[in-house]
């Protein structure tokens, strides 16, 4: 379940928050194909409560109705392949102000019962209760067998419940995804968990996947240490997503933490093994301050945004993530829409960058460029370490890519070890190439592999990053 089987010579997921299904299969083609994406993490795919008492917020996707593959999004036909699905497993909608939900059916929360599954009372926990915010800090059974903000708790001990979720994700291994992320996956008991992964079929061939393959899974548990629930628990299920990558990278590019401590990124932080880790910066949640905390960096603050994205990808730590949002000025606002509450499709400006009210960090230059900086380091481990003491740094991957990032207030100008071989090479932060031109800065690498490297502190990025595929 830590594998994620990328095609070769592809990395990075991409979160396509709250995106149609057609629009996704368009982007696929357009764009995150041909730029080298790995994979795409969807909003949840199955029928949820309809919230106009809220004007469509983005969260009515978290409450199920039912496992109907109909949302905002698209219906089952309109499904599109390589693709990780948010999995909300642990709870059905208990929202108190509505009860249709995207695909029609209907429910009566208060009495337990959701008969588009079906479910009834005997499938949730007993007796009702509620989590309140002690319960995280000293109270495992109660995060696990209590309702979430009020959203009726499944009990996935129970074999109708297990069938139910087991039969839902099956249906889309079908269809061809590659892996689900498990929502609120601290919520739900690992014993149970596990009886659910292993009863999931391998990925489906007729969709490339090799033979015997296992659904990448990747669990929402959010762990910043002194807890009742730990994410140790979930590790040897599968992969578990790594908040505190996301807080430390925020902290250090916000200047709040020297670049130069960045040089044991990884375990020495506390951070968990590689292999088990689903790293991002932000997500839809702590970009808009909705659990989770982190005081992260977001589209908003853009400048050490890209920065710590471009840390992230650039460092062979862990398994990136990088989010795509909505342009948001309230924490609540749903995807942009019609008076009818139907999604409206991004548009392409001519610049490549998003229009309708979509920000979509995928297409910044600075971002996938680095996703094919990612690609092109490969397997190649951190080398060529160099700081100045404080908030210069700079690393290669083997002979493959080589990055610089000046956080300070002065100029970082360095005679610097790329480990690349000699020649011209375009920086991809600062322009692309395009035909042997270079649209950016150009760095010279001599036979030495030694080459001057300057970031100024008013530069528009802070960061240099040439690789074996920039050269001109
Ligand atoms: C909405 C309303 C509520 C209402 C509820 C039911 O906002 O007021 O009571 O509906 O009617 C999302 C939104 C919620 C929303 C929910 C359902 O964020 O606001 O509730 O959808 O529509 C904890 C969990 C973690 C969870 C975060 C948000 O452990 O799993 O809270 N994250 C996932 C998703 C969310 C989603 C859900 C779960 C529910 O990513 O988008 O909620 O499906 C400490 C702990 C954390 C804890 C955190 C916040 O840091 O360590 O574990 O996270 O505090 O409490
Ligand atoms: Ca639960």
């Amino acid at each position: 379940y830590k594998n994620p089987y990328y095609a070769s010579g592809r990395s990075v997921n991409v979160h396509l928050f709250e995106w149609k299904w057609n629009d996704i299969a368009d982007e696929c083609e357009r764009f995150l194909g041909p730029k080298g994406f790995g994979g795409i993490q969807i909003s949840p795919p199955n029928e949820n409560v309809v919230l106009w008492a809220y004007n469509r917020p983005w969260w009515e996707r978290y409450q199920p109705m039912s496992y109907a593959l109909h949302t905002r999004s698209g219906s089952e036909a309109e499904f599109s392949e390589i693709v990780y699905v948010d999995a909300v497993i642990n709870h059905m909608t208990g929202e108190p102000s509505e009860n249709v939900g995207t695909a029609g059916n209907t429910a009566n929360f208060r009495e337990w019962y959701y008969p588009a599954v079906p479910y009834t009372r005997e499938h949730f926990n007993w007796p009702h209760c509620v989590i309140d915010g002690m319960d995280y800090v000293n109270n495992a059974w109660r995060v696990r067998n209590c309702e979430l903000v009020g959203l009726k708790d499944l009990n996935q001990s129970n074999e109708h419940v297990r069938r139910s979720i087991v039969d839902f994700m099956n249906r889309l291994i079908d269809l061809g995804v590659a892996g689900f992320r498990i929502d609120a996956a601290k919520h739900m008991w690992p014993q149970d968990l596990r009886i659910i992964y292993d009863r999931l079929r391998n990925l489906n061939t007729a969709h490339g996947f090799p033979q015997n393959a296992r659904p990448y899974i990747y669990q929402e548990v959010i762990d910043y240490g002194g807890e009742a629930i730990s994410r140790d628990e979930y590790t040897p299920l599968a992969a578990v997503t790594e908040f505190k990558a996301g807080a430390e990278l925020s902290n250090a590019f916000r200047g709040n933490n020297q670049l130069r401590w960045l040089q044991t990124w990884g375990t020495q932080w506390g951070l968990l093994e590689s292999g088990d880790a689903l790293t991002f910066i932000d997500n839809h949640d702590n970009e808009r301050d909705h659990g989770g905390g982190g005081n992260v960096l977001t589209y908003k603050l853009s400048r050490p945004y890209k920065a710590a994205i471009a840390f992230l990808l650039a460092h062979p730590y862990g398994e990136p993530q990088i989010m795509s949002s909505f342009d948001f000025w309230d924490t609540e606002i749903g995807p942009p829409m019609d008076n009818a509450g139907n999604i409206i499709s991004p548009s392409i400006n001519s610049d490549g960058t998003c229009g309708n009210g979509w920000v979509c960090q995928h297409r910044w230059r600075q971002i996938y460029s680095m996703v094919a900086f990612r690609n092109e380091a490969g397997d190649a481990g951190m080398n060529n370490w160099w700081d100045n003491g404080s908030n210069q740094i700079a690393f290669s991957r083997g002979n493959r890519a080589f990055i610089a990032f000046n956080n300070d207030n002065w100029d970082l100008n360095q005679n610097l070890m790329t480990g690349l071989p000699a020649g011209t090479y375009c920086d991809v932060i600062s322009g692309t190439k395009v035909n042997n031109n270079c649209s950016g800065k150009t760095v010279h690498v001599g036979s030495d592999g030694r080459a001057q490297i300057s970031v100024g502190a008013q530069d528009y990025d802070m960061m240099v990053a040439i690789h074996v595929g920039s050269e001109s």
